[in-house]
């Protein structure tokens, strides 16, 4: 696909004010959420689930796109609409999640790989003919004593490139996710140590397989100590290491930077994205494309009853809108305190 193309996806996405929702969500992973909340996760429900979040009104001044999953993209709305037409109706771009999650990688105890190489070209073309117009991939990078190792990072950077590579070709913007996991007890400057490490593979395999950095989007883990770490630090710290680590290996091609919320409060994951912003101009627009810390009050607020739609729909609605903020640096902790409804 045309260059200019991508571009202006990649651009629509990290539009001011708004970011991505993740909603993609792998069957796995729905029911440990689903679990948290004693609601089976079933066909059905996962679907109702992802209508409430679909439709809620005016959701779209802040959301410019939702990443989807292979089961969620083949789902219609309750009156017959399918979800990809719905989001597309709302002026919502629809995306889709490609790989098939992380294995464990040989001969490299404690770390894995991620998969979904395989029919990746003709599984691309479905998914845009399904409407979806940008895809997304998740590395997985664990910090511990001994590791990363180079293998598992070189090799997930590879993976990452052959996807982004292809995703293009099929006219998709490719969501490029090497996620350096924020749990264990390393310090900030451990997580600035490997984040790094992993961006400089992830840019060099993505140059030498050809992707165009114009018409990516890179959706990283913010640089911040381990949650087990007993030395905490400010978030504007985490704003600080986290714009340096960027500086150092994002190409200023890149048109957007579209964190992972990573197991972070709501509040904190909003608050850190602005104190970012904050500190700006920065070369690449910095958004959030956030699962948990956009879906934990509206998932609590449901407990998959239907009387709880609205309430879980103010919920969700009210964290975009602080995220929107957050993307102009203009979020401050009182707007929490406002109305939240739509
Ligand atoms: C929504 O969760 C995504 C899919 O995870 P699985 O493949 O493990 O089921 C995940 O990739 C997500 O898009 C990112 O981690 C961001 O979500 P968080 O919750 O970290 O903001």
């Amino acid at each position: 696909m045309a260059a200019e193309e991508l571009q202006e996806i990649a651009r629509a996405i990290v539009a001011d004010g708004k970011g991505i929702l993740a909603a993609d969500e792998s069957s796995g992973t729905i029911k440990k959420r689903f679990d948290s909340i004693d609601v089976e996760s079933t066909e059905e429900t996962r679907r109702a689930y992802r209508e409430l979040l679909f439709t809620t009104e005016g959701v779209e001044d802040y959301i410019s796109g939702v990443i989807l999953y292979d089961e969620t993209i083949r789902q219609k709305a309750s009156d017959g609409t399918p979800f990809s037409r719905l989001l597309q109706s709302k002026g919502i771009i629809p995306g889709i999640k490609v790989d098939t999650g992380a294995k464990p990688l040989a001969h490299a105890e404690g770390e894995t790989v991620t998969e979904g190489l395989d029919g990746l070209r003709e599984r691309l073309a479905e998914y845009h003919e399904l409407g979806a117009r940008f895809a997304k991939w998740r590395a997985v990078i664990s910090i511990g004593e001994e590791i990363p190792s180079e293998y598992c990072i070189w090799v997930n950077a590879h993976a990452l490139a052959r996807y982004a590579a292809l995703a293009q070709e099929a006219g998709l913007v490719p969501i490029v996710e090497p996620e350096v996991l924020m749990d264990g007890e390393h310090t900030i400057d451990r997580s600035f140590e490997v984040t790094s490490r992993t961006l400089h593979a992830v840019f060099t395999e993505l140059r030498d397989q050809r992707v165009q950095p114009e018409g990516i989007l890179l959706k990283p883990n913010m640089v911040l100590p381990g949650y087990e770490s007993s030395s905490q630090v400010p978030d504007d710290e985490i704003a600080n290491e986290t714009v340096r680590c960027f500086l150092r290996h994002v190409p200023a091609a890149v048109p957007g930077v579209v964190f992972l919320s990573g197991g972070q409060s709501e509040e904190e994951a909003t608050r850190r994205l602005n104190a970012m912003n904050a500190i700006g101009p920065h070369p690449w627009k910095l958004s959030f494309s956030y699962g948990r810390a956009l879906q934990a009050t509206a998932l609590k607020a449901w407990q998959g009853k239907e009387e709880n739609v609205e309430a879980a729909q103010q919920g969700y609605y009210h964290r975009a809108k602080m995220n929107g903020a957050a993307t102009t640096g203009t979020y401050v902790p009182e707007l929490e305190r406002e109305t939240v409804t739509a």
